[in-house]
């Protein structure tokens, strides 16, 4: 297959590139102060996932909409991280020699590499409560924070992430339709990424059909971002994206389903969809509509 060029440059944008560093080092500082950090190995195996690492783009999508909102930077930020912990959490494991068996991760050794596989599990384990110990103390009245865990219980449970993952691990050496992968990937990623988007708006008391055009985007944004993920799988390299590549050569994926022109063209379409759920939010939704070109072109 000739190589295919997944960057137009009409589609590179340094400045939103330039900004999204930016947030990813403001996030990082706010994850350092959440952290604990005695030198015990659990402790210090947290700090070695979630920290120095990731483009922060789920953590990016509760920022931008809660600046919709005019959400309180510091309750932004905290959310923001909350995110994130759920995040690194889900790598973890991911990389566990039971799930996706990966070694390198953000460009460093998986944690259970650089740790042990115990450790790993520990490390998730005391994550997901940590991320919900972070949305209950925000400084936002009780039924914003009980909505913002609910939410995220939802996304991340047995009817969302786990659920997902789960249908992954069954999915592998089986001939699963693009339907069977369509509904895989809403539960693994899609539905996270809803609720990053939207998390904005339950923090700043939206209304329905704002919450609901954010949570729209989100998920049109994850199903792009995974399209996506599968296409560097195949064409990207360890070296620029922190992570083994070609893993996914005998599992069922958009790639091996659509070839990479169509798969391209496809995520091109999406990402349009999720562009168009923001037209409530008229010139606001200007960083919003950046995320999305992003995800065709990441580095
Ligand atoms: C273990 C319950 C459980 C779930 C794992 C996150 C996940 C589900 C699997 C990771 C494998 C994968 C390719 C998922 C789809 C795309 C994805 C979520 C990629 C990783 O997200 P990025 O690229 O990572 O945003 P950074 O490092 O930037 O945070």
């Amino acid at each position: 297959m000739a190589p295919f060029q997944p960057s137009p440059p009409t589609l590179k944008n340094s400045s939103f590139n330039t900004r999204l560093r930016i947030f990813a080092q403001e996030i990082e500082r706010v994850l350092e102060t959440i952290l604990p950090a005695s030198a015990s190995r659990l402790h210090e195996a947290m700090r070695y996932s979630v920290l120095g690492g990731g483009k922060r783009l789920r953590a990016y999508l509760v920022w931008e909409s809660s600046q919709f909102f005019s959400v309180a930077p510091t309750q932004a930020l905290r959310a923001a991280a909350a995110v994130e912990l759920i995040q690194a959490y889900s790598l973890v494991h991911d990389d566990l020699p039971c799930m996706d068996n990966s070694d390198l991760r953000r460009g460093k050794p998986s944690c259970h590499i650089a740790f042990e596989d115990a450790t790993a599990v520990l490390v998730g384990d005391a994550l997901i409560p940590l991320a919900f110990q972070v949305l209950s103390t925000l400084e936002a009245p009780a039924e914003i924070r009980l909505k913002l865990i609910e939410e995220l219980g939802h996304v991340i449970g047995c009817q969302g992430l786990v659920a997902g993952q789960m249908m992954d691990l069954g999915l592998e050496g089986t001939r699963a339709t693009l339907e069977d992968l369509s509904i895989q990937e809403y539960y693994k990623t899609g539905i996270f990424f809803g609720f990053a988007a939207e998390s904005g708006a339950i923090l700043g008391e939206a209304s329905p059909q704002q919450r609901e055009a954010l949570r729209s985007y989100g998920i049109l944004l994850g199903k792009a971002f995974q399209m996506m993920d599968d296409w560097f799988d195949g064409w990207g390299t360890a070296e620029n994206l922190g992570k083994p590549c070609g893993q996914d050569t005998l599992k069922v994926t958009y790639l091996n389903h659509l070839g990479p022109d169509n798969l391209y063209t496809k995520a091109k379409a999406i990402v349009a969809q999720a562009i168009e759920s923001l037209d409530v939010f008229d010139h606001k939704a200007a960083s919003l509509r950046e995320v999305a070109f992003f995800i065709l072109q990441r580095d």
